[in-house]
């Protein structure tokens, strides 16, 4: 028998985007180049060879696409602000028409009843600061980035009252400077990611102060891809493997963000390659915060193997559905991350900043799109989102990754997220049956199963 799950009043229910990945317009009114027109621009490094140089065209569309989230009844939008939009040599001269298409987005926004969440940072570093010393690896990129916050929260500070400042620092530590798949592409070593990775914490711990000052009384927090992690079996070897992994992936930075220290057996494995740090450093990371937003996906099986030395791991994919990304769909990962997250950091509020799926979408003759995995997909993750509150973790807001179909970074337009469907061609949106099932869950704050 179909069981219905409500949610709390006042729960927040929106969808994510990401900057690079919607806007287009990468050289209009005065924006500067980012580390991702320069990635997607070199020959080999986007597996369907495209670009964000198009995209969505939210930067010409986004009128329409709040009309969107108006028809998905969502009260929350989560969005990024382009670093190289407002600041296009990173650092100096502000770009004034670049920060307006934000101010009239926000403004749009609020018309609309939609509350907006801001990123501050998500991966399109401007082309100038990874000129000058290698971008997140020079420790002065916190200043940088301090100078850029200070920014945009004087002059959205006033309307914008849900800051994150970071997106995801593991991805771009890992995948932009260690293996090379992302933005800026680099193939460097264990101890260059970790440097990056302290460096975006440092920046974090800054702008959370200055989000205290020129946004008093807003919420502010970070997004961080947190995996559940297991080991793969009993034995001895993968347990100490999975406890490994979760250090690397988990541990470095929630226990620096919520303890004020990195993990010591983590610190005594990585040796030399452990982070920079600098006497005070601990304590700017672990300034307190409102919110954690978790992006999760999906969780981590996990068995001692050969990849990345010391931390010797190895991926178990037991049998099961897999997205298109070839990650296991899991929505047991949701609980178990959130109840897991809560019981060892105990954030104030927790938000689920992405949570989504990359299906084959095709438009139907009826012209729609009849998304049935993404829409089980959601069902069954929602009723976890459901459950886990029930049993007692704080979740405020889940955001669906993502609003529309677009640029997937490395896959370009091959793997589509969306709720709304999106053709490239003609820039057409429809909202698929996953918009359709988000849409009657915001509206009416329960979900059956
Ligand atoms: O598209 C990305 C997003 O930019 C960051 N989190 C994961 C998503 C899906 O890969």
């Amino acid at each position: 028998m179909a069981e219905e799950l409500v949610f709390p009043e006042g729960f927040v229910w929106g969808a994510a985007t990401a900057a690079y990945q919607i806007e287009g317009a990468v050289a209009e009114d005065g924006r500067g180049p980012s580390i991702w027109d320069t990635f997607t621009h070199t020959p080999g490094t986007i597996s369907d060879g495209t670009t964000g140089d198009v995209a969505c065209d939210h930067y010409h569309r986004w009128r329409e696409d709040i009309d969107l989230m108006r028809r998905l009844h969502l009260n929350a939008y989560r969005f990024s602000v382009a670093w190289p939009r407002v600041l296009p040599q990173g650092r100096g001269r502000v770009n004034q028409p670049g920060l307006d298409f934000y101010s009239r987005l926000v403004d749009g926004l609020l018309e609309a009843g939609i509350t907006p969440y801001l990123t501050l940072y998500h991966f399109d570093l401007p082309q100038a600061l990874q000129d000058d010393g290698g971008g997140w690896l020079r420790r002065s990129i916190v200043d940088d980035f301090a100078a850029f916050v200070d920014v945009v929260s004087r002059t959205l500070g006033d309307r914008v009252r849900h800051w994150m400042t970071l997106n995801e620092p593991w991805s771009f530590g890992m995948l932009g400077y260690l293996e090379g798949e992302d933005a800026p592409g680099l193939r460097l070593d264990l101890q260059s990611a970790l440097t990056v990775a302290h460096h975006a914490l440092l920046a974090h711990g800054a702008a959370v102060d200055i989000l205290r000052a020129n946004a008093p009384g807003s919420q502010v927090g970070i997004v961080l891809d947190v995996n559940h992690v297991a080991p793969a079996s009993d034995a001895p070897e993968d347990i100490a493997a999975a406890r490994r992994y979760d250090g690397i992936q988990n541990r470095m930075y929630l226990d620096a963000l919520f303890h004020g220290r990195y993990p010591e057996d983590m610190l005594t494995l990585v040796g030399e390659a452990a982070p920079p740090v600098a006497p005070g450093d601990l304590r700017q990371i672990s300034r307190p915060i409102d919110f954690l937003g978790v992006n999760l996906y999906r969780r981590s099986l996990v068995a001692a193997g050969d990849t990345l030395p010391p931390i010797n791991w190895r991926r178990v994919n037991p049998p099961g559905e897999y997205t298109l990304m070839g990650w296991e769909v899991s929505p047991n990962a949701l609980y178990d991350t959130l109840l897991d997250v809560h019981q060892r950091y105990a954030p104030p509020t927790i938000y689920v900043t992405e949570n989504g799926a990359a299906f084959e979408d095709t438009l139907a003759g009826d012209g729609r799109v009849h998304d049935d995995r993404r829409v089980a997909y959601f069902r069954n993750h929602l009723a976890q989102a459901a459950c886990v509150i029930a049993a007692g973790v704080p979740l405020h807001g889940y955001f669906a990754w993502s609003l529309l179909d677009n640029f997937e970074w490395a896959y370009g337009y091959e793997r589509r997220f969306g709720v709304v469907h999106v053709d490239f061609a003609t820039q057409q949106r429809t909202i698929k049956d996953s918009g359709y099932l988000l849409a009657e869950v915001a509206r009416t704050n329960r979900i059956a199963t």
